[in-house]
């Protein structure tokens, strides 16, 4: 039997901020695969700590020191994750570093890379195979799978990285909310493709398919045998967007309640057409009424319908008001709302890319004050140019020599209260990209 190792490589990031959560794309891997699987997390490994690239600060192991590790294996197949696209850059670094070593074969694979139109990867990675699918779904075809014919149904692996969960992710809590609710709390995935079409997400346009109810359940025992208290949805669209969706999304939400967690959190996986639907308001009140704690991420994007039309959202402003009504009522029954906000956003026409003006920016940073003000959590992210999303082309070509790294970021602000915030990002909406019109920010 063939070995495999599956390696998480550091990450790249403006910030000094510990970006790293359980892989739950090596649980499902290491399930699927019929090679001997082990796990190497180049991010944590051997307290491996900051690096500072310049105006980049890179996560994890060194390269040749991550390489010799990679070496020492002796693994067949070398299965590189590349959650985002940013890490495009360290995965040159490190496959170039291994090819002058040894000979493996390396297989690439998550969605930083999998989004991504040959034509814009760097021709370092030729000489390694791509897994082009994201998600739950049948991963890749090599030989090494169990089946070609992946069960949605089948249940992630979580052994292959459990101790190092217990001893380090735990204590990092969600990268953007923060230390969740309650202590463990794991994340699950019960549905993957969403069914919208917005402009700026790289997993737009794939449909929404579900898990049976049944492996959803068996998988939630699992995990309370492992102690686990509180759950975290990873779903593009639990919900999806019509009634009928949302009933069959609430089946999910009850079984959790039944099952006795202590604590679900939304950091993902809801959006604002799904939560109108009553089903949906119904089950908060009555999971809050038995006590469970519930943090839900509110994706209200932009203030201005402009913005929204633009980007695609189902959703319009009036949409987030109505949700407003009905759910803020409820943050003194329990329920912790947090609002997930973007300006600057990157519109592409045709081949060209226009940025978003100075009038619709203002309104949506006016707007996270006032919905700072009703007790949510609001953060307002600057948008940055997604590869596999319409926006990417235009900006990839009209910057062709802009590292990786340049090409996505993103960050939480946080400095909507801040004139000086304001004028900065408006001056710097003309750069490449978003990472540099926001880096300079220094969270306090
Ligand atoms: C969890 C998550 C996070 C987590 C952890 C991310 C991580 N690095 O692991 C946090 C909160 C930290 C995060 C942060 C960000 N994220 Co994020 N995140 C997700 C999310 C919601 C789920 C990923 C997941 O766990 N899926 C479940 C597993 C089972 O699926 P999977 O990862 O795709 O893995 C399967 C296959 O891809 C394949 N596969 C995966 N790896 C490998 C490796 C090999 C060798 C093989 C063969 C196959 C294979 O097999 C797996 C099983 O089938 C996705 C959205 C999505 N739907 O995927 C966005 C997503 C990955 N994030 C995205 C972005 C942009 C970001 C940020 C850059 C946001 C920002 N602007 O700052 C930051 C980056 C931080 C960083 N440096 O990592 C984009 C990436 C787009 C891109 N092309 O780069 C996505 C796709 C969201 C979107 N719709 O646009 N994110
Ligand atoms: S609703 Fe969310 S997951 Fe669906 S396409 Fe839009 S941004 Fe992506």
């Amino acid at each position: 039997m063939k070995s495999m190792l599956l390696v998480d490589i550091p990450t790249v990031c403006p910030l000094k901020v510990v970006r790293v959560q359980p892989p739950l794309w090596a649980a499902y891997l290491a399930k699927y695969l019929t090679a001997d699987v082990e796990y190497l997390d180049g991010r944590i490994e051997q307290g491996a700590g900051w690096t500072d690239g310049g105006k980049w600060w890179t996560y994890g192991l060194p390269i040749p020191q991550l390489t010799e590790t990679i070496i020492e294996r002796q693994a067949d197949v070398i299965g590189v994750h590349i959650g985002v696209s940013t890490e495009i850059g360290i995965a040159v670094q490190l496959v170039n570093a291994l090819r002058q070593k040894t000979n493996p074969t390396i297989l690439l694979g998550g969605p930083g890379v999998a989004t991504i139109p040959r034509e814009f990867l760097p021709p370092e990675l030729a000489t390694t195979q791509i897994c082009y699918t994201v998600g739950i779904g049948k991963p890749l075809n090599i030989g090494l799978l169990s089946s070609d014919d992946c069960d949605l149904d089948i249940l992630p692996d979580r052994d292959i990285w459990w101790p190092k969960y217990e001893e380090t992710y735990q204590e990092i809590g969600h990268p953007h909310s923060g230390p969740p609710l309650v202590r463990p709390t794991l994340q699950i995935k019960t549905s993957d493709g969403c069914g919208g079409n917005c402009k700026f997400c790289a997993t737009r346009s794939q449909k929404l398919v579900r898990r049976s109810l049944g492996s959803v359940k068996e998988e939630l025992r699992n995990l309370q045998a492992r102690g686990i208290h509180g759950i975290q949805f990873e779903d593009d669209n639990l919900l999806g967007f019509s009634l009928s969706q949302a009933v069959e999304g609430v089946k999910v939400l009850d079984a959790i309640v039944e099952a006795g967690f202590e604590a679900i959190e939304f950091s993902n996986g809801l959006t604002v057409r799904g939560m109108l639907n009553q089903p949906f308001q119904e089950w908060v009140r009555r999971a809050l009424e038995r006590g469970v704690q519930i943090k839900v991420l509110l994706p209200f994007e932009s203030a201005s319908d402009e913005m929204l039309i633009a980007t695609q959202k189902p959703h319009r402003r009036a949409d987030c008001d109505r949700l407003l009504e009905q759910l803020v009522p409820l943050i003194s029954a329990g329920l912790h709302l947090e609002c997930f906000l973007q300006v600057a956003f990157v519109i592409a026409e045709g081949s060209s890319v226009r940025l978003e003006e100075e009038a619709t920016i203002n309104q949506t940073i006016e707007w996270a004050k006032v919905l700072s003000g009703m007790g949510i959590k609001t953060n307002v992210w600057s948008n940055s140019s997604i590869p596999g999303t319409p926006q990417f082309g235009p900006w990839r070509t009209r910057f062709p020599n802009a590292p990786w790294e340049s090409l996505l970021f993103s960050l939480p602000s946080l400095f909507y209260e801040d004139e000086k915030w304001r004028e900065e990002l408006i001056a710097r909406m003309m750069v490449v990209n978003t990472s540099d019109r926001t880096a300079a920010f220094k969270p306090s």
